[in-house]
């Protein structure tokens, strides 16, 4: 793992050493904004709460007991790629591995809704998690606050979003969240609130610090930015091998292996470039293509026959035509990062 931040945790998979499309649990990457929380299994209960007809009090054992649901889910921080932004943004500077994908086994969280009975009037379901502290980015609240987001009851009602106690087979860690964590496949990270201790059921969208202040961006209506939290992941491919600067023989045929993914769609395509943009070829799309999870690509590349540097850049496209540029949007800020990045490497012997 790289190492990002100790306090809080914040830890980043090793994108160049990928070789599956299952990341193992010590390899996942770890984003944690306060420190984390330590619960006990046994005290701890989940509480449903507000436009409902009935609250709810589950514990442990209760959520076990429902009927478990499992799906495949790559999870990307909305920050990862920041290093490669010029100028240099402020925050978590992950490099490719703000972004990791397990199999995750839980209960769906429209289950829980039903059981609760939605109210008619409920629009918005915000999650708490357990771990709380100060805030830095302004305008921020005084003192500490809990980590908290939303999802429209549209989205939560998606049979793919799950509340969480097992990844990867494995009963869920500390740093990921337990005892129990929300899964929104295809939206970014952010929205997958770890250390979960109530849902709130809201008649109105809740406009909390993180999806206001942070993890929100301007989006231009009728000629006017407005303020959006962020929500689906946009469509990204990148390059886990070659690695930045690596030196390559000339004259050989070099494998560009790599992984591409996008959130509420599908990926149509990814292509490589090894001319700085100028020509792009299509790369293979290797194993099934699974819903919300990453897929592997590999592009076999015929190496000059003189020693240069070349500009490698991969690009991907999904099924609703919508594909990566070449420079980051500024409306973003110093997220949903996912312009081509371009990879330098040596050709020589
Ligand atoms: N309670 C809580 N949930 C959280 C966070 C957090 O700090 N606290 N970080 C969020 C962010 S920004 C990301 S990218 C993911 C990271 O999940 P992971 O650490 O399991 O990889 O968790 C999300 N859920
Ligand atoms: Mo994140």
């Amino acid at each position: 793992m790289i190492i990002r931040s100790k306090d809080p945790q914040v830890e980043e998979f090793e994108f160049e050493a990928l070789d599956g499309v299952i990341t193992p649990n010590d390899k996942f990457y770890i984003r944690n904004h306060f420190p984390e929380p330590n619960i006990s299994r046994d005290s701890w209960v989940l509480r449903v709460e507000g436009a409902i007809a009935n609250p709810l009090e589950l514990n442990y054992e209760a959520l076990l007991k429902m009927p478990h649901a499992t799906v495949k889910a790559t999870l990307e921080c909305a920050g990862n790629n920041r290093i490669f932004l010029n100028p240099p943004a402020k925050g978590v500077q992950w490099a490719l591995g703000g972004a990791s994908t397990a199999e995750w086994t839980g209960v769906c969280l429209a289950d829980v809704l039903n059981q609760a009975g939605l109210k008619p009037e409920a629009v918005d379901v915000m999650f708490e998690g357990a771990d709380c502290g100060p805030v830095e980015l302004e305008p921020k609240p005084i003192g500490d606050i809990y980590y908290a987001r939303s999802l429209p009851v549209s989205k939560a009602l998606d049979p793919d979003v799950l509340l969480v106690f097992q990844m990867n087979g494995e009963e869920l860690s500390v740093s990921h969240g337990f005892p129990l964590r929300v899964i929104v496949p295809g939206w970014y990270a952010m929205a997958s609130v770890k250390w979960l201790n109530r849902i709130i059921v809201s008649d109105r969208p809740f406009n909390g610090y993180f999806q206001t202040t942070d993890y929100a961006f301007w989006e231009h209506r009728d000629g006017q930015p407005v303020r959006v939290p962020i929500s689906n992941a946009l469509v990204k491919a990148e390059i886990a091998r070659p690695q930045m600067n690596e030196v390559i023989p000339q004259n050989t045929t070099y494998r560009i292996f790599g992984a591409g993914w996008v959130g509420e769609a599908n990926l149509a395509r990814v292509e490589v470039s090894t001319d700085d943009g100028h020509s792009w070829s299509e790369a293979r799309l290797l194993g099934e293509a699974i819903r919300n999870a990453w897929r592997l690509w590999e592009f076999d590349w015929q190496t000059p026959s003189s020693p240069q540097t070349c500009k490698i850049m991969a690009r991907a496209t999904d099924d609703k035509g919508n594909t990566q540029a070449i420079k980051h949007d500024p409306d973003r800020g110093d997220y949903m990062i996912n312009h081509c990045l371009p990879m330098v490497v040596k050709i020589g012997n």
